[in-house]
This record gives structure tokens, C-alpha cells and sequence, in this order.
């Protein structure tokens, strides 16, 4: 059976407002295409690619989920500074990436469509348009339908299946640790996450109403290119345990 990539972007008035990727049998194509196509409430431009997967790795999922709640942003970020140092991130780089997430770590302003590259060693950035960032495309789940389940039950939310899927690529492809907290004004649990620590949810990372955030992505600078191709070439799907 033919495996298929199937990618969804929509915008409005020039700005993107959803996107989602599956990757699925060719026998659940069309289910698939129609859920992607109701997914976002408004747009005024909607894309759809659908393409063959030719290869893929399949890894198992090796991220334990921990979740911890604090009384305020400030609390919560000294908490995702010690699990990134924790995992090996010199201290003032990892306050260079709170703060950069803080402020929009777009250069021309706000927030970026794809993650911060930075050097662990240096705290520079790494990639190519600092504007853009680096996405993290070609992945999935190997059986959605059950991991959703499972994780919807357990308390967990849409956004965690979704973002759990992502950071395990992510380490997959040598990223050593990742910070990341929503753009979405109403959504203020962000994570962290490594091979040492696992995917540590964290709220609230931002006050409520704060349109900012985004990923910061920890990679040597001598296997940024390799990281890079992975996360943007490479197609993978992650198997949640039995
Ligand atoms: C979680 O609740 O597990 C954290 C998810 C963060 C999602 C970030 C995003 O989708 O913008």
C-alpha cells in the first residue's frame, strides 16, 4: 500500500492561520484530505499537497511526557531554564533563547513561521533566514487515530499530539534539546524537551493574551546542515507504545 504525505496550509489576508501534515495509507486519503480542508475556521487561501513517500524511518516514541503547573510565566521559565541546562545548555544561552522567544524572535518583528537554529556553545543563530526560521515537516504519527485517543483521555490536548510527534523528529534528527511555547494568545503551556529529560509540559510560559512564541532548536553548528536536512527532508513516523 502506498504511503502519502498530505499537507495543508491555509491563510488569510497574507497570513498564515493553520497547517497540519498527515501521513497515511492511500486507503485514507480522502478522509484525510476532507479533515485537513475542515480544520481551519476562516481562511481566504487554502493549499494542499499531496505527495509520495518513498522512504521513511519509523522510530519509537522515547520521550516520557511529564507535566508542571506554576504560579506565574516567571516561575515557569526559571523551570524550563534549569531542564535545559539540565540537558546541557550552557545557562546564559539558555536565557538568550527565553528572551528571545519573550520579545518575538523575529528580527523584522513578531513571531517566525519556523524555529530558531542556535548554537548551544555560542548562543548564535544559526539559520539561513532568521525571519522564516526552520519547520519541522514530514512526520507522523503511525497510527494517529490510537495515539490521539490514548492522549486525549489521559488529559492531554490536540496541540500535545501534535507537538509530541514534532519534538521526537525533532531529537530523531540530533536536535539537543528544544523550548517552545504557542503563539496562540490563548494557549500558555509550552515544553521543553531532550533525550535526557524526555517532553516536560510546562504552563503557564506566557500570560494569557500574549500573542508570542515559537521554537528555539539547540544543534551544534558543525551538524546544523545535517539537523536541517533531516527536519525538513527526511520522512519519518513515530510509533507510540503498545
Ligand atoms: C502541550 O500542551 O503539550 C504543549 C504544546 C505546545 C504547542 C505549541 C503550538 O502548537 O504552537
Amino acid at each position: 500500500m502506498r504511503l502519502l504525505s498530505v499537507r495543508m496550509h491555509a491563510g488569510k489576508d497574507g497570513k498564515h492561520v493553520s497547517g497540519a501534515e498527515r501521513i497515511v495509507p492511500e486507503s485514507e486519503l480522502e478522509e484525510t484530505v476532507l479533515s485537513l480542508l475542515r480544520r481551519p475556521e476562516e481562511y481566504d487561501e487554502l493549499s494542499l499537497k499531496i505527495e509520495e513517500v518513498k522512504s521513511y524511518e519509523l522510530i519509537k516514541l522515547r520521550l516520557p511526557i511529564r507535566s508542571f503547573s506554576f504560579k506565574s510565566p516567571k516561575e515557569a521559565r526559571e523551570f524550563a531554564l534549569s531542564l535545559l541546562v539540565r540537558s546541557g545548555i550552557p545557562k546564559e544561552v539558555a536565557n538568550k533563547a527565553i528572551s528571545l522567544l519573550a520579545k518575538g524572535a523575529n528580527p523584522k518583528g513578531g513571531n517566525m513561521r519556523g524555529a530558531v537554529i542556535m548554537d548551544p556553545k555560542t548562543g548564535r543563530r544559526l539559520e539561513r533566514d532568521t525571519s522564516r526560521g526552520v519547520r519541522t515537516v514530514r512526520f507522523d504519527w503511525k497510527d494517529r487515530k490510537r495515539v490521539r485517543e490514548i492522549l486525549l483521555s489521559s488529559g492531554y490536548t490536540e496541540r500535545t499530539v501534535d507537538a509530541l510527534a514534532l519534538a521526537s523528529k525533532n531529537i530523531h534528527c540530533g536536535v539537543l534539546a528544544e523550548l517552545c511555547w504557542s503563539d496562540d494568545p490563548n494557549y500558555v503551556t509550552g515544553y521543553v524537551a531532550s533525550p535526557s529529560e524526555g517532553y516536560v509540559r510546562i504552563t503557564p510560559l506566557k500570560e494569557k493574551g500574549d500573542p508570542l512564541g515559537g521554537r528555539v532548536y539547540f544543534v551544534d553548528e558543525d551538524k546544523a546542515d545535517k539537523v536541517i536536512e533531516c527536519l525538513e527532508k527526511r520522512f519519518v513516523l513515530i510509533e507510540f507504545p503498545k
